[in-house]
């Protein structure tokens, strides 16, 4: 199958094409490099080197004996889409090329405004030129669990059956995203499910829940085909985070009570399940909407797995809450539906103390990358607009409210949350000392 892959460059994005490859796919895609420049200009680093888009493309020859047509382009210029479709004639497009984070999102103004244009208006690209020149392409579009929010009922997906005042209707699921660029995804959905509807395009939303680890088969032969792993406010999401932080001995950062709850899975996973969604493609017009992790968990629980693996190495791993720089529910009820990709065949990895331990070994060789970037790990960008770096929470409080996480001992037989770092609650920042003797 002819795969189109925009965002090819990212972290998810040269992974499928390596595992699409190696299943025989033909595969082509497009990356204006802007992940690298959002991650320098946060202060951050990818945590495991990776290489130049030149060095990629000459890993690729050598692996796979051909050469991968990847063409750095701005999915926001419609031409540069429009034409490079017309030549490949992609049976599949697979959206990955979007600005993900959602505190970047929530940085300013600019910030904020410059998501929602990017990522809307670069799917309404999409969209367009598969109507207008690969009209028989599958969309593959890449949405987030986040575009639902946490509401009080079950999470279907995509779609359920409401009775209102005598009368029924299978009508979208409310969506209640929890950040600007949580808020574009949303957009999208809402675009992507109309031009199915007006132009019969094949259509898949993947409402994905959070991505980890770094580990994939395809990867392991060249290091120059591995992908990134970031680690800053911005771009480093909540495992990814915890792990960093454990290699250098940094109190993994738990916001609020931690009992948020999200839905997780490797980097494997979110390959395996993106392939096989486009290789089973909905009929023309169909718009399908598919909920894509392992299982949800809390961030305690998370943060938790994290400091036990940890631990085994020899990692001390405390976990410390921190004052949430987030407008969220710390607390909630949270029970999404994710049927439709198990009936495709998805296994969903079990182990996941498995991926986490690779995950640190892994780091391990690369921690003074971390080191040296440390200042990007704790947040500074606020939902109410401020910058004010987050600060350890004192036992028993919390923005909301008191209970603090019930967390085990860690190995040492330390309690491992609800204390300052220091005594003065300070620090983390520019004058974070990894070595902390006993202090959790
Ligand atoms: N969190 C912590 N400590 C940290 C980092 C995060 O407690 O050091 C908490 C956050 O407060 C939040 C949860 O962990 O409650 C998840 O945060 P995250 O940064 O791991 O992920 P999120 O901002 O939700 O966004 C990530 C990706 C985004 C994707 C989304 C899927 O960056 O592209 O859409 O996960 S989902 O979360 O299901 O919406």
């Amino acid at each position: 199958m002819r795969v189109f892959i925009a965002g090819i460059d990212g972290y998810l994005g040269f992974p499928l094409a390596l595992h699409l490859r190696a299943r025989g796919h033909e595969v082509a895609g497009a990356d204006l490099l802007l992940r690298r420049d959002w991650v320098a200009e946060v202060g951050g680093i990818s945590a495991l080197p990776i290489a130049s888009y030149a060095d990629r493309l000459r890993a690729w020859q050598d692996r796979f004996g051909d050469s991968l047509d990847f063409r750095i382009g701005d999915l926001t210029d419609y031409a540069f889409v429009r034409d490079f479709f017309a030549e490949f004639q992609p049976e599949t497009v697979v959206h990955l090329g979007q600005m993900p984070s959602a505190p970047y999102s929530m940085m300013d103004q600019a910030h904020c405004v410059w998501t929602q244009r990017n990522n809307v208006v670069n799917n309404l690209n999409l969209l367009w030129a598969i109507k207008e020149v690969a009209p028989d392409a599958h969309l593959v579009k890449l949405g987030t669990m986040g575009e639902y929010g946490t509401p009080g009922l079950d999470i279907p997906e995509g779609f359920f059956e409401v009775e209102f005042r005598g009368r029924k209707d299978r009508l979208p699921f409310p969506r209640q995203a929890g950040s600007w660029y949580h808020q574009s995804k949303v957009h999208d959905s809402h675009n992507t499910h109309f031009a199915a509807k007006i132009w019969g395009i094949r259509a898949t939303d993947i409402m994905q829940g959070v991505v980890f680890g770094a580990q994939l088969p395809e990867m392991d032969a060249d290091p120059r085909l591995r992908t990134r792993l970031d680690f800053d406010q911005c771009f480093g999401t909540a495992i990814n985070r915890f792990c960093c932080q454990a290699v250098i001995g940094h109190p993994l950062t738990v916001f609020g009570l931690g009992r948020q709850k999200r839905g997780f899975l490797p980097l494997i996973d979110s390959v395996t399940c993106l392939r096989l969604a486009l290789e089973n493609p909905p009929e023309p017009g169909e718009y399908r909407v598919f909920n894509q992790f392992e299982n949800a968990y809390t961030i305690e629980e998370l943060a938790q797995l994290v400091q036990s693996v940890a631990n085994e190495i020899g990692l001390r791993a405390p976990i410390k809450r921190y004052d949430n720089p987030r407008t969220e529910q710390e607390e909630h009820y949270y029970q999404p539906d994710r049927e439709h990709l198990l009936r495709l065949g998805y296994q969903p990895t079990r182990d996941m103390g498995a991926v986490v331990r690779a995950m640190l070994l892994d780091l391990q060789a690369h921690r003074e990358r971390i080191e040296t970037h440390a200042d990007a790990l704790i947040p500074d960008i606020r939902w109410d607009g401020e910058r004010r770096r987050s600060t350890p929470l004192g036992p028993q409080t919390s923005r909301r409210e008191a209970q603090p996480p019930s967390v085990p001992p860690t190995s040492q037989g330390e309690a491992s949350t609800g204390y300052p770092l220091r005594p003065d609650g300070e620090g983390l920042g520019e004058g974070f000392a990894p070595d902390i003797s006993g202090e959790s």
